[in-house]
Formats: C-alpha cells, sequence, structure tokens
C-alpha cells in the first residue's frame, strides 16, 4: 500500500491541470480514494479497440474501422500503428489510409487512449495489400543471333512495372522456353539449319504480364558433313552387244544423304548417276574394260572405290559379205554329170562354205571350192552360178553364170570306161581289154583296142544278159606296154 500511495502523489502533481475541467466524473472517483477535496487522477486504461477491419479505398486508400472502447473516465480518441509505427490518430472509429503502395502488405493496429493520456492495449494487428493489377510494359528491342548449329543467342530491353518486373517469359515458336529473371538468354538444343521464331513477355510478382514483344526469327547454322557415304558394293558389269555394258551395285548410306554415285571406266569417271545402275555405250567390241563406283553426298564428300570388276564386250556383229566367187567352170561328166570348181572367196571375218544353184535353184553348199553335180539328163543344157557365205550368214552375190550341156546317152549294149591318165614322156596311147569272166579277155595282151592317148572310151555291140570285165594298158613309143589296170566290170541288161 505504501507503494501505490506514492504514485498517486506523483499522478497528481503532472496532471491537475488536465482534470480540472472533468470535475464531475473526477468527484465520482475522488469519492474512492480518499485523498479528500483534490481529484484523483485516472490510471485506468481504455479496453483494447477490437473488430478492426482494413478494406480497400480506391487504388492506393484503405479505410479502417473497429469497434469503440470503453473507459472509466471516457475515451479521447485512437492512435493508429501501420508495421508497428504510428500512423495518425484519430477520434472516431474510422481511419483513412492514402499513399498505399499496390502488391505491399501492410499490418495495422489500434489502441484507445483517454484524457489522462492512459493508453490501451493495440488491437491484434490487420494485414492489407492493394492488389497489383498493372502488367509490365511489353519487352522492347528483342534481338536474337545464330550460336553455332544448335543455340540462338536472345537479349532485350528491360520492361518496366507499376511494381516490379519478376521475370521474362521467352516463347520459341510459340512455346514456353525460358523465364529469365534478367533481359538476356541462350537458347540450345536446337536443330542445325533451321528457322526458331521468339518472343518475349515480362511478368510482375502479382502474376500480371505484358504483352508479348515484338516476334524475331534467327536460323541455325548448317551441320559441315564431313563423313563420306560407305562403300559401293556388289558391283556387277555385263556385256550389252558388242559397244556396251550394263553396270549395277548396291546402295551407299550416308549419315546426311547419299546425291550421287561416280563410275569409272578403266579408272577414268565416266558418269555421275544419282540410282545404283548405268549403261555404258560406245564401246569397242571384243574389248575388256575394267569398272568402279564410288558414292557421294552433298557435302562432296566422295566414299573409296568400290572393288572393280571386268567386262568384255561381245565381237562385233559380221555385216560384210564375202567377195563374189570368180573363175566359174562347168564340164560334164558322162552324160548326167558336171564338175565344178572356182577360185576361193574372201571375208572380213571368213568363208564358210559355197552355195551352189543349178539353173537359180540351190542344190549343194560344199566348203570347198568344187563340187560334183550328179544325176542329171543327158544331153541337157545347164546353168550354173556360185555365191559365197561366212558364218553371220552374209552371202556375196551369185558368180558369172556358166552354162555346159550333158552329152548324148551312151548307145545301148555298150560300156563307156574312164581312167587316170599315165605320165611318161614317151607314152603313145592305151589299150582296152574286156571279156565275160575275171582276169580273161578277148583280146591278148598287146592286142587291145588301141584307144590312142586319150582317158575314156566307149566299148558298144555288147551282149545282152552278159556281165563284162574291163582293163586298160598303156604303151609307149617303144613298143613297150603297162601291166592291167585294175579291172571293173558292167552288166549289160
Ligand atoms: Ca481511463
Ligand atoms: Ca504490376
Ligand atoms: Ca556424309
Ligand atoms: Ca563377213
Amino acid at each position: 500500500m505504501l507503494r501505490m500511495k506514492t504514485l498517486l502523489l506523483l499522478a497528481v502533481t503532472t496532471t491537475t491541470l488536465v482534470f480540472a475541467g472533468c470535475n464531475g466524473t473526477g468527484g465520482a472517483e475522488s469519492s474512492n480514494n480518499g485523498v479528500g477535496a483534490t481529484p484523483s487522477a485516472d490510471t485506468t486504461p481504455p479496453s483494447m479497440p477490437t473488430g478492426l477491419t482494413v478494406t480497400a479505398a480506391g487504388s492506393t486508400g484503405a479505410n479502417l474501422s473497429w469497434n469503440a472502447s470503453t473507459d472509466n473516465v471516457g475515451v479521447t480518441g485512437y492512435i493508429v500503428s501501420r508495421d508497428g509505427i504510428e500512423a495518425g490518430t484519430t477520434a472516431t472509429t474510422t481511419y483513412a489510409e492514402t499513399g498505399l503502395s499496390p502488391g505491399v502488405t501492410y499490418s495495422y493496429s489500434v489502441a484507445a487512449r483517454d484524457a489522462a493520456g492512459n493508453r490501451s492495449h493495440a488491437s491484434p494487428n490487420a494485414k492489407f495489400n492493394i492488389a497489383d493489377t498493372t502488367p509490365p510494359t511489353t519487352p522492347t528491342g528483342l534481338t536474337a543471333t545464330v550460336a553455332g548449329s544448335t543455340g540462338a543467342n536472345l537479349s532485350w530491353s528491360a520492361s518496366t512495372d507499376n511494381v516490379g518486373v519478376t521475370a521474362y517469359i521467352l516463347l520459341r515458336n510459340g512455346v514456353q522456353v525460358a523465364t529469365p529473371a534478367t533481359t538476356s538468354f541462350t537458347d540450345t538444343g536446337l536443330s542445325a539449319a533451321t528457322t526458331y521464331s521468339y518472343t518475349v513477355a515480362a511478368r510482375d510478382a502479382a502474376g500480371n504480364i505484358s504483352p508479348n514483344s515484338a516476334s524475331v526469327s534467327v536460323t541455325t547454322a548448317s551441320v559441315a558433313d564431313t563423313t563420306p557415304p560407305t562403300t559401293p558394293t556388289g558391283l556387277t558389269a555385263a556385256a550389252a552387244g558388242s559397244t556396251g555394258v550394263n553396270l549395277s551395285w548396291s546402295a551407299s548410306t550416308d549419315n546426311v544423304g547419299v546425291t550421287g554415285y561416280i563410275v569409272r571406266r578403266n579408272g577414268v569417271q565416266i558418269a555421275t548417276p544419282a540410282t545404283t545402275s548405268y549403261t555404258d555405250t560406245g564401246l569397242s567390241a571384243a574389248t575388256t574394260y575394267s569398272y568402279s563406283v564410288s558414292a557421294r553426298d552433298a557435302a562432296g564428300n566422295i566414299s573409296p572405290n568400290s572393288a572393280s570388276v571386268s567386262v568384255t564386250t561381245a565381237s562385233a556383229a559380221d555385216t560384210t559379205p564375202p567377195s563374189t566367187p570368180t573363175g566359174l567352170t562347168a564340164a560334164a561328166a558322162g552324160s548326167t554329170g558336171v564338175n565344178l570348181s572356182w577360185s576361193a572367196s574372201t571375208d572380213n571375218v571368213g568363208v564358210t562354205g559355197y552355195i551352189v544353184r543349178r539353173n537359180g535353184v540351190q542344190v549343194a553348199t560344199p566348203a570347198t571350192t568344187s563340187f560334183a553335180d550328179t544325176g542329171l539328163s543327158a544331153a541337157t543344157t545347164y546353168s550354173y552360178t556360185v555365191a559365197a557365205r561366212d558364218a553371220a550368214g552374209n552371202i556375196s552375190p551369185d558368180s558369172t553364170s556358166v552354162s555346159v550341156t550333158t552329152p548324148p546317152p551312151p548307145p545301148s549294149n555298150s560300156a563307156s570306161l574312164a581312167w587316170d591318165a599315165v605320165t611318161a614322156p614317151t607314152l603313145s596311147g592305151y589299150r582296152v581289154y574286156f571279156g565275160t569272166a575275171p582276169g580273161t579277155y578277148l583280146q591278148s595282151l598287146g592286142q587291145g583296142i588301141s584307144v590312142g592317148n586319150v582317158t575314156a572310151y566307149t566299148i558298144t555291140g555288147l551282149a545282152s544278159g552278159t556281165q563284162y570285165y574291163f582293163a586298160v594298158t598303156a604303151f609307149d613309143t617303144l613298143g613297150a606296154e603297162s601291166p592291167y589296170s585294175n579291172e571293173v566290170s558292167k552288166n549289160i541288161p
């Protein structure tokens, strides 16, 4: 109790004038403090304000209101604090804040006071925030530069915002790829030789997003291709007649793409086909050629040469006929035969035979330069020509025609003999012997029919139904006679 009295006395000395105007209530209290007529000091603070609310007022203001406090003497006003610092006072239960910033959270409390200066406990804090609904400005000055074959460097001018730009939104071909906090970005992982379009927008902490910037495009660099295609395999070559060769091979592969092939003949490039086959032409007949193939790509890389293959063209077709036979002669051989002979023809490749025509009709194709025609009619004139031919079937023109007339048929009951001539300097002639039994002749040796120096003779007057045997001898000017020739026989019908 002693301590309480001391405090009361101090209050009296410092607040006498204040309470002079409050006798009505002071008097009521004074009766309780037992100090007599002197007004008692008010040491009781008002009750703590309750129900503090803060509502927005425009874009930068707020209205605070709360429930009135009570006091043993009387509440004289309220003290409003913002973020722990006194912001203002009011005699009523409302307070208007101005000049607030969007996007900032303010914490308010209010305390009541009375005339004696007693101050209540501060109310619980009420938080208040003015929403930021203003987007940043649109970014400008967007530029994009190539960074090799897979990257692009982007930069732009900073946007501004009523509160503050917190990041940028970078779009590549309309799709968000990054949200950098600064005004540049290096995009990576792009495809070579490809065009990309970029825009950028700015955003603030409240999520407001500016319009997209103007679009810029950039094309990445091409990747240098230094890898050649694979070596062609399976090369085959086939002769196409006497002047052509057909080539084909298996396709090569490449990291980018095969654009064509290089065909070499005997080591010299002759063609650059885009496909896996080629027909070489204008070659020489019966000649061997060597071929190889390599593949190339668009960057000019060339594969190694394939294994080489050799092929020999066919021999040239022979279209030249042999020369026309010359020197054709025809001689009757008896009454039913003709012996033909002629000079050989020549040919660019070779004569393989002759064609003999009798009266324009082919009768024989001998390989040599003579022919014995038989089975003819006696006493008849025949015309012959000869042509030559080669292996390709080319045929020469017909030779000059020659005619021959067969002699009349021999008389009946006769026998015509012919023999080889005897070569002797003193030859005089021949003698013919005949009889009806082998080796036995009607003429004694030396008494044969002397026929002169000829090689053919016809014996007439022979008997019908008899088999005759014949032989010939030669004799010289001295009378010497040769042995008999071989014997021939004939049956006289
Ligand atoms: Ca009070
Ligand atoms: Ca804003
Ligand atoms: Ca390549
Ligand atoms: Ca020929």
